[in-house]
């Protein structure tokens, strides 16, 4: 990012904190029996940065409001696996879920039924296609981060040539909506670059790495790839590494692991979206007390995100994700 043009582009990328209020009212909770100071969050998937970030966020928060929170994870980002979680903390009756669906039908079943049991249910990162269910979601704004990503690859790619996204499973809305924000932005303000598609990688870095791999071997001239979350980005740059294509294939990608902030000083990618993942975590707590204590809500909450590069990376720590609180 040595450039005045993209100096400028990037300078605008910090979006704050936007809170769009439509007033939904909460009411006192009544979880028949539960413990109404226990909060539960499920993350998409254990032991993963993103989400142990936004654990730290919401434990603060939950001590803070002198709340209890319990946190389980499956051990990957599967509905099969999160739905048997929920069903376990539904018997348990806690006073709210703090939950980010791994697919935005699949959970819709397992949550409903957390609702009926009378649990409040907050989003936090991913949310379910039925806005019915939960009573507030807080994220990022994906569709825009999809858009950010574009504007920041073409840049680095000269506004022309191939590229590439990397996508984790479909049906998960967030990176669904980064890859629609940034193929609408390709078509809407950027004409000399091609799209080659959406390739999923399941969640799974080594097949992000794979998908590079068949990827160069079709398309040699590649320039680009957005990579849509923390383990696409952390294949896509095991894959350059494994092709000798470092540097020459400029990648942006969502999210700040610690190794993606290390692939980023290395200059492995070019370009981090970062998001505030203990920012949705403390808010998402913030609103399950509120829905609690009978206030009203905040229907959707859009949290920050930031275009990370090697120029501004010292001077924006607060945003690399953690492995411990
Ligand atoms: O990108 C985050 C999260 O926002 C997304 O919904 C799923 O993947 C991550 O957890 C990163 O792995």
């Amino acid at each position: 990012m040595r450039t005045g043009g993209r100096a400028a582009v990037l300078a605008g990328v910090i979006m704050t904190v936007a809170a769009v209020a439509t007033g939904c009212g909460g009411s006192v909770s009544e979880s028949g029996g539960g413990d109404a100071k226990q909060l539960v969050l499920i993350p998409g998937v254990a032991n993963e940065p993103f989400y142990i970030s936004m654990q730290c966020g919401a434990q603060q928060e939950a001590e803070k409001l002198g709340y209890s929170l319990d946190t389980q994870a499956p051990t990957q980002f599967d509905a099969a696996q999160q739905t048997p979680i929920v069903t376990g903390v539904i018997a348990t009756k806690p006073g709210a879920i703090l939950i980010a669906p791994t697919h935005a039908q699949a959970m819709a079943s397992p949550i409903k039924q957390a609702k009926a049991a009378g649990i409040q249910v907050i989003e936090v990162d991913t949310a379910l296609e039925d806005t019915s269910v939960a009573a507030s979601s807080i994220a990022s704004d994906n569709v825009k981060g999809g858009e950010l990503a574009a504007q920041t690859l073409a840049q680095l790619v000269g506004d022309k040539g191939s590229v590439l996204v990397i996508n984790t499973k479909a049906g998960t809305s967030t990176t669904d909506q980064r890859a629609q924000g940034f193929e609408d932005e390709l078509k809407k303000n950027h004409p000399g670059m091609t799209s080659l598609g959406v390739q999923y990688n399941n969640n799974e870095a080594a097949q992000a790495a794979s998908i590079v791999t068949a990827t160069l071997a079709a398309h040699p001239d590649l320039a680009g790839i957005f990579a849509t979350n923390l383990s696409s980005a952390e294949g896509a740059a095991t894959g350059l590494r494994n092709a000798g294509k470092l540097g020459q294939v400029k990648v942006v990608g969502f999210d700040a692991s610690p190794k993606q902030v290390e692939d980023l000083k290395s200059g492995t990618v070019q370009a981090l979206i970062a998001q505030n993942p203990a920012d949705i975590g403390r808010q998402g707590v913030a609103q399950a007390a509120a829905v609690l204590e009978g206030k009203p809500a905040t229907r959707t909450i859009r949290t920050g995100m930031i275009a990370l590069t090697q120029e501004n990376m010292g001077t924006n720590e607060q945003y690399f994700y953690k492995n411990d609180c």
